[in-house]
């Protein structure tokens, strides 16, 4: 479990946190010289019947909020610091909106230098800052006051933290791994080490990890929670973790290390947006926004549908971000803008894989049901990914698995398409078969593999549907063709004439007819059209095609045949020479039927000659 503090600059938070852990988070020779935090602090609190929860120490000063931010992500519990003699001040409410932003849910006030004012002042200030905090996370937070000059209050303040800690609900374990870095450092002869607070899941020593914006794979060379080697570290803990391999400029605040092959970097998120009410005024797509998500801040536009966001307005928008973040659904963010800059808004994720153009969710999904419905009807056909669910929906691999389950989406491999998706393919293909057909009236069907580049979908999808069509009787697919079950090839008044000239052509011609080519230009009709006539009289089976542009009249083919196998004899090989004698054709028109006549099996041809196959025609 992870406690932040928060408050205004020199409140007392680094003296507060080294009060109850012993620990001087101020470790910079700058930190010391100016006496202020710069950089985050990191303190181990043991608590009683609780255990060990890790601290993170945020600087007060508002140049520094960037760095606050980055270490108030991911906390379960804050420490709110209000010094008695100053009272609420800007970066008091500055902070406590940034953890009412990051959906902070409980959490501790400390009244911090005690020792400097007299009850009366005292009755004052926290009744100030119960006003102050009214409205937000910290509303029933218990107010202690506190001194850590003189150690007044806290061991009441350690009680409080103890009761706020047990009613933390845990975290996830059995979900994906995700640490944002917040600090990364060179051992010696550890090398690179990153260290953060795991938002979810549980990482093994040994195990890999990918690094995000860098996208590397690396391999977990180490691991320590709380300062100790561990095997394992889990969600809800601070960690280092020793890297093989990755140089110090790969990582810094900012990255994040993930497991498990769910996650891709995305620069369009949406997500529902929050102003806070006292902004200036109203935010647009033109104002340049931070993005502050995990421990990473990125230059961000946000676009709203009904345009910019009113202070105070609370809407989906989309978020356009100028580097890659890696988000998931459910995440907290804080936006920061103006000039000087300051806390601006914030909210949570409700796509972090956004379509380029994606329109802003008009209606909030409640439901990971509804989200998924969403997602898949706005994929259409080309349906999402499987494997980037868990992040998309915000939901653990086994949440997915049990939704799945129950949901009437579709899935075809690794894509997940909406229920509605079949009809459109359908549709597609029935449609590009009808403009085949009318294209190529003579043909018997479109070729398979021209279909699927036609229709533009998946390949599998394509062919599962076609599956299901001929099954159903709906399509017919013949040697790789595919055709409507209603289509028949017919032939136009003018071709029925072509075809039956081609038919009178090749039963004058006999044993040695023309070839396609000669009879086009015998009968002055363009080649293609007498080539498809042709074969669609192949078809229905009155020519047969000796060679590919050569058709024999179907009697004529079984002349030759039977005689050539009445002159062979099935124990003899014979060669062309007395072949030719049987058939009596010219060498020309030999060769090609006599491979024809292997092609079909009447005939076996070997090293010694041809030789009869079979005994069905023998006598
Ligand atoms: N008298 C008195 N002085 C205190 C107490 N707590 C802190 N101080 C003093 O207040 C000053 C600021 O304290 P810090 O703990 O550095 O304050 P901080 O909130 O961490 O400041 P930043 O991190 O820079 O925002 C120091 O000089 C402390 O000695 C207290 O309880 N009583
Ligand atoms: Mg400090």
């Amino acid at each position: 479990m992870i406690l932040g503090t928060a408050g205004h600059i020199d409140h007392g938070k680094t003296s507060l946190v080294r009060a109850l852990t012993g620990v001087d988070t101020d470790r910079l020779p700058e930190e010391k010289r100016r006496g202020i935090t710069i950089d985050l602090g990191f303190a181990p609190l043991e608590l009683e019947g609780i255990g060990t929860l890790g601290v993170v120490d945020v600087p007060g000063h508002e140049a520094f909020v960037r760095t606050m931010v980055a270490g108030a992500t991911g906390i379960d519990l804050a420490l709110l610091v209000v010094a008695a003699d100053e009272g609420v001040m800007p970066q008091t409410r500055e902070h406590l909106a940034i953890l009412r932003l990051l959906g902070v849910r409980a959490g501790v006030v400390a009244l911090t230098k005690a020792d400097l004012v007299d009850d009366e002042w005292l009755a004052l200030v926290r009744e100030d800052v119960g006003t102050a905090v009214s409205d937000g996370p910290l509303a029933d937070a218990p107010i202690v006051a506190v001194s850590s000059v003189t150690g007044q209050g806290i061991e009441e303040l350690r009680v409080a933290l103890a009761a706020a800690a047990r009613r933390v609900p845990g975290r996830a374990t059995a979900d994906l791994f995700r640490m944002p870095v917040d600090r990364a450092f060179t051992i010696r002869g550890t090398g690179t080490v990153v260290t953060g607070t795991v938002w979810s899941g549980t990482l093994r020593r040994d195990s890999t990890v990918r690094l995000f914006p860098s996208g590397d794979t690396v391999r977990v060379r180490g691991l320590q929670a709380h300062g100790h080697a561990v095997d394992h570290i889990h969600a809800g803990e601070r960690a280092a973790i020793a890297l093989a391999g990755v140089d110090l400029s790969r990582v810094g605040r900012g990255a994040v290390l993930v497991a498990g092959d769910a996650w891709r970097p995305s620069k369009v998120l949406r997500a529902d947006v929050a102003l806070l009410d006292d902004v200036a005024r109203p935010v647009g797509p033109r104002n340049q926004l931070r993005l502050h998500l995990g421990t990473s801040e990125v230059g961000a536009r946000l676009v709203a549908t009904g345009g910019a966001l009113a202070p105070g307005e609370h809407r989906p928008a989309r978020i356009v971000v100028d580097e890659p973040v890696v988000a998931r659904t459910g995440d907290r963010f804080v936006l920061r803008g103006g000039s000087p800059l300051g806390t601006v808004g914030g909210g949570v994720v409700t796509d972090p894989m956004a379509p380029q153009r994606a329109r802003a969710w008009s209606q909030r999904a409640d439901s990971v049901v509804d989200a998924l419905d969403h997602f898949l009807r706005e994929a259409a056909l080309s349906g999402v990914e499987v494997a980037e669910l868990p992040v998309r929906l915000g939901v653990s691999e086994s949440e997915l698995g049990d939704l799945l389950a129950s949901s009437d989406a579709w899935r075809i491999e690794d894509r997940l398409y909406a229920p509605s998706t079949r009809a459109l393919v359908v549709e597609r293909i029935r449609s590009t078969l009808a403009e085949y057909h009318a294209a190529h009236p003579l043909d018997v069907g479109a070729p398979r593999q021209w279909l699927r580049t036609r229709v533009r979908v998946a390949d599998a999808l394509v062919d599962t549907v076609l599956a299901e069509l001929v099954s159903a009787g709906e399509l017919v697919l013949e040697q790789g063709d595919v055709r409507l079950a209603e289509f028949t090839a017919r032939l136009s008044d003018r071709q029925r004439t072509l075809a039956a000239e081609v038919v009178a052509r090749l039963t004058a011609a006999g044993a040695e007819p023309p070839t396609v080519e000669e009879l086009a230009s015998s009968l002055g009709a363009p080649a293609a059209e007498v080539a498809s006539v042709a074969r669609l009289l192949a078809r229905q089976g009155e020519l047969v095609p000796i060679e590919a542009n050569r058709y024999f009249m179907r009697s004529t083919v079984t002349q030759l045949v039977t005689r050539v196998l009445a002159g062979m004899s099935v124990e003899a090989e014979y060669g062309p020479a007395e072949l030719r004698e049987f058939v009596g054709l010219s060498r020309k028109f030999l060769i090609p039927f006599l491979e024809f006549c292997d092609r079909e099996g009447y005939t076996i041809r070997n090293d010694l000659g041809r030789r009869r196959r079979g005994t069905e025609l023998a006598k």
